[in-house]
């Protein structure tokens, strides 16, 4: 069955694993957020494409959710030393991979040409793309300034609330080549669980990814990010009460309009009406039997068709 799936980094990145385990790799495209993406020390760096790769690969280290297992940190210990931005943490390993797409990208090389370079040499089956390869990136409005993703979420601990989250350039971004190819040919369209407003969101501000959504000929399942009204990591369970007043699965499902035609949502939260079709399970991804479990449970969804 071919399945495309937008997936932001951390809980996205899990939840292709399961995918993966439960059909052919080759039949899965992941369209990845890039609205997160930052050059920081002069080196570009994709962290949910990246993630996304790491964990498919294996080599993803696990507890933190980011960046590479077997991590050790000299170049950044130099870089402290030496008084430069060592706010945004790139381990040696990871450093590698972002100083090859870096070179890559100043020749001209487009974002999802480098990935899928970078994706065969990591020896990947499935297709990974960005969403787009124009410039997109994600802003928050908060009482206390605006900020660019990764100053909100890592320098300042995404502690300011948040009231709106805009997308930079997203009115002239284009689907990444292969993007709407895969979202037509797809089977069934899974939506990972990811922060709707900083993973996803980006994604479907690509006007056109947006619009193959609402006219998709096939079902469209999301997976909530939420259990019991909080996210497992993250900010998705505060930016969904403050934004859209509440974390129950019909503030999920209402983040995703006409655009699911039914929500994944943990035993926990069973016993609210998301206002679409529901798909009960359980939700939390601890290990591979229940990123794998998770992952058929949103697979099945293909029979709503
Ligand atoms: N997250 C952090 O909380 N602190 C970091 O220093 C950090 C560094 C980092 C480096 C490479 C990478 O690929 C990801 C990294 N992340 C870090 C994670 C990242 O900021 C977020 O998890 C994603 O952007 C949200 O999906």
């Amino acid at each position: 069955m071919k399945v495309a799936v937008l997936s932001g980094g951390v809980g996205g990145a899990r939840f292709l694993r399961g995918v993966v385990d439960a059909v052919d790799p080759a039949d899965v495209t992941a369209v990845v957020n890039v609205g997160d993406d930052l050059e920081v020390l002069g080196v570009a760096v994709s962290p949910d494409l990246d993630s996304v790769m790491y964990a498919l690969a294996g080599v993803a280290d696990e507890e933190r959710g980011w960046g590479r297992a077997d991590e050790t940190w000299n170049a950044l210990a130099t870089v402290e030393t030496l008084g430069g931005d060592a706010w945004f943490r790139l381990g040696d390993r990871d450093l590698g991979l972002h100083l090859v797409r870096t070179q890559a990208l100043r020749t001209g090389v487009p974002l999802s040409a480098v990935t899928a370079r970078l994706g065969a040499a990591l020896g990947l089956e499935p297709t990974i793309l960005p969403a787009t390869d124009d410039p997109l990136r994600t802003w928050l409005d908060t009482p206390n300034g605006s900020f660019d993703f990764q100053h909100w979420f890592v320098a300042r601990g995404h502690r300011d609330p948040v009231d709106r989250v805009r997308f930079v350039g997203a009115s002239d971004a284009r689907p990444a080549p292969g993007v709407l190819e895969a979202l037509h040919e797809a089977e069934l369209i899974l939506i990972a669980p990811s922060n709707p407003y900083v993973s996803i969101a980006p994604i479907l501000a690509v006007a056109r990814i947006r619009s193959a959504l609402e006219r998709r000929r096939v079902p469209c399942v999301a997976v909530s990010p939420v259990i019991g009204g909080e996210a497992v990591k993250g900010p998705a369970g505060a930016m969904l009460q403050r934004i859209e007043g509440g974390s129950t699965p019909r503030h999920v499902a209402q983040c995703y309009p006409g655009l699911i035609d039914a929500l994944v949502i943990d035993e926990a939260d069973a016993a609210f009406d998301a206002g679409v079709h529901t798909i009960v399970t359980k939700t939390l991804m601890r290990d591979a039997a229940s990123r794998r479990a998770l992952a058929e449970a949103a697979l099945d969804a293909v029979a709503l068709a």
